[in-house]
C-alpha cells in the first residue's frame, strides 16, 4: 500500500456522524493536519514556523494521534526518547537533520550538542537542543497504552519507555533542584514553554542581551513581529542559551542568570509522576514510590508556589527567593493535579472565572491576566488564549468534578479550532485565530476533546 493511500485509512470515518456533520468535519479536519503534519516518525508543530521536534509539542501530539493510531502515537514518543541525553534530560528540541540550517533559528549549530554537550551525555546523533520542556511525556505515554495496551505489549513500549521516563523526571529532581526546595526549575524561558510570559520580565532585566549580529530570526519569515517576541527578548534568550552552552549545558558547574520555579512545569512533573506509577504497575515493576513522590511534590508546590491572597500559584524566582507578582495562566494549570487541598482547587476556580481570565470574546483561557499592566492581546504568551493550556485547564476541571464548566470550555475549544483553522493562539479580546495555523497540538488535542465526552477523564 502507499504512504498516501496508508495515511487516508486514518482518515476517521463516520462515528461522529450522528452527533452532527459538523464533528464529523472537524475530526476530519484535525486529522489532515497531523497526517500533513507528519514526517514518517514524528509531527512537526508546524511546517513553516517549527519545522523540527519539539518536547511537549509531542507529548500532546501523541494524546491527539492515538485517536488515529496508536502506532504512530507510539512513535512520536519513542522518536523524541531518542534525543534523550545520558544524564536523563529531554531536550526541547530534536533537530531534522535534512533540513537546512536556516530552517529555525536557534539553528543545530548554534546548539552544538553533540560536541559542546557531550560531557553531559548529550547523544552523538540526532543533534539537539541542550534545554527541556515541561514534562508531558509519561502522562502521554500511559494514554497512548491505554489506548491500545494489546499493541502496546506487542512492540514493548512501556518496557521500552518506563526507564528513560524515570531518567528524565530523576534529572529534574536532583540536578534541577536549584532552589534546593525540591522542585524543578526552569533556566531559560524556553522551557516551561510560555516563552515571553511577563511572569519572567523581572527575571529577565538580568541577563544582557546578546547583541543582534548573533542571531537571525527565522521566525519572523513565517510570524507577524506584532504576534511574536521582540528582538530584545530574543537577545535575552540568545544569551542564556549561549551561557549554557559555555558551561557544556552541565548543571552541576553552570551559573544560571536565570533561575525560575514554575507553576505549571511542577504540576505537569507530579501528574506525570502519577503516570509512572500507572506504567510501572502495568509492568508489575516498583510503582508506589512515584505516587509517594507525586505526593511529596504536591505539598512542595503548595508550600512554595501557592499564593493565598491572588488565589493562584505564582512563579518562585530562586535569585531573590520571592514570588513574582504577575498573573499568568501557568498558575492556574496545577488544577490538572488530583491531590491538590480542596480549597486551592476552589480558589483556583474562582480565579480562572474572575475578571482576570475571563476573556470576552474566547472561552479559552488567557496566557496572562487580563487587567495585568502587560497584557497584550496579541503578543504570543503575553495574553493570547493557548488551546494546551485550555486542554490542561479542561483536564484539571474534570478532575476536581467541575464538569459543567469544563464541557463549556470543551465545545469554546472545539468551536475556535475549527473557526480559526486550528490556529496557533486566539486574541482573547476579538477571538481571531493568530500565529501559526494548521498547528498540531491544536488539531491533535482537538481529536481528543471530540473523544473525551465519550470517554471516562483521561488518567
Ligand atoms: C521556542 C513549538 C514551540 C512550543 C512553545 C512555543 C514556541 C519556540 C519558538 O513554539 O516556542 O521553543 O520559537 O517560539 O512557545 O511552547 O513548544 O510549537
Amino acid at each position: 500500500m502507499s504512504e498516501t493511500a496508508a495515511q487516508e485509512q486514518l482518515l476517521p470515518g463516520d462515528t461522529l456522524q450522528a452527533k452532527g456533520p459538523g464533528l464529523l468535519t472537524l475530526r476530519r479536519g484535525a486529522a489532515r493536519v497531523l497526517l500533513d503534519n507528519w514526517t514518517g516518525t514524528s509531527t512537526v508543530p508546524s511546517r513553516t514556523l517549527y519545522p523540527h521536534q519539539w518536547s511537549w509539542d509531542s507529548a500532546f501530539v501523541a494524546i491527539g494521534l492515538r485517536h488515529l493510531s496508536a502506532r504512530r502515537a507510539q512513535c512520536e514518543l519513542e522518536s523524541l526518547l531518542a534525543g534523550q541525553w545520558a544524564d536523563g534530560r529531554v531536550p526541547h528540541i530534536v533537530f531534522d537533520s535534512d533540513l537546512p540550517h536556516g530552517a529555525y533559528f536557534p539553528s543545530p549549530d548554534f546548539w552544538q550538542s553533540s560536541r559542546a554537550g557531550r560531557a553531559a551525555g548529550a547523544p552523538t546523533t540526532p543533534e539537539t537542543s541542550g534545554i527541556v520542556q515541561p514534562p508531558v511525556h509519561a502522562l502521554a505515554a500511559w494514554l497512548v497504552h491505554r489506548a491500545d495496551p494489546e499493541l502496546s505489549a506487542r512492540r514493548g513500549f512501556l518496557a521500552r519507555v518506563l526507564p528513560r521516563l524515570q531518567a528524565w523526571h530523576d534529572y529534574l529532581l536532583t540536578r534541577r533542584d536549584l532552589g534546593g526546595g525540591g522542585l524543578a526549575a526552569v533556566v531559560h524561558p524556553w522551557e516551561p514553554g510560555m516563552d515571553n510570559s511577563p511572569c519572567w520580565d523581572r527575571a529577565l532585566t538580568r541577563v544582557e542581551p546578546a547583541a543582534s549580529s548573533m542571531f537571525r530570526r527565522a521566525d519572523l519569515q513565517h510570524g507577524h513581529p506584532a504576534d511574536r517576541p521582540t528582538d530584545l527578548d530574543y537577545g535575552r534568550y540568545v544569551r542564556l542559551a549561549a551561557d549554557y552552552r559555555a558551561a557544556g549545558y552541565d548543571d552541576r558547574t553552570a551559573r544560571h542568570a536565570f533561575a525560575l520555579e514554575d507553576p505549571a512545569f511542577n504540576a505537569l512533573l507530579i501528574v506525570s509522576e502519577l503516570a509512572l506509577a500507572d506504567l510501572a504497575r502495568a509492568l508489575d515493576r516498583p510503582h508506589r514510590h512515584h505516587r509517594e513522590r507525586a505526593g511529596l511534590l504536591t505539598r512542595r508546590l503548595v508550600t512554595r508556589l501557592w499564593d493565598g491572597a491572588a488565589g493562584q500559584f505564582l512563579v518562585r524566582d530562586l535569585a531573590s527567593d520571592t514570588l513574582v507578582t504577575e498573573r499568568g495562566v501557568t498558575g492556574l494549570i496545577p488544577l490538572v493535579v488530583p491531590h491538590l487541598p480542596r480549597e486551592i482547587a476552589t480558589r483556583l476556580c474562582a480565579t480562572l472565572a474572575s475578571e482576570h481570565f475571563s476573556a470576552p470574546g474566547t472561552r479559552l483561557v488567557p496566557s496572562y491576566d487580563l487587567t495585568g499592566r502587560a497584557f497584550d492581546p496579541t503578543r504570543y504568551w503575553r495574553g493570547p488564549a493557548w488551546f494546551n493550556t485550555a486542554w490542561l485547564v479542561h483536564h484539571g476541571l474534570r478532575t476536581h468534578g467541575r464538569h459543567a464548566h469544563a464541557e463549556e470550555l470543551r465545545e469554546g475549544f472545539l468551536e475556535q479550532a475549527g473557526r480559526t483553522g486550528f490556529a496557533e493562539y486566539v486574541d482573547p479580546v476579538t477571538g481571531a485565530g493568530r500565529g501559526a495555523r494548521r498547528f498540531s497540538w491544536t488539531a491533535a488535542l482537538t481529536l481528543d476533546l471530540l473523544s473525551t465526552a465519550r470517554e471516562e477523564p483521561s488518567s
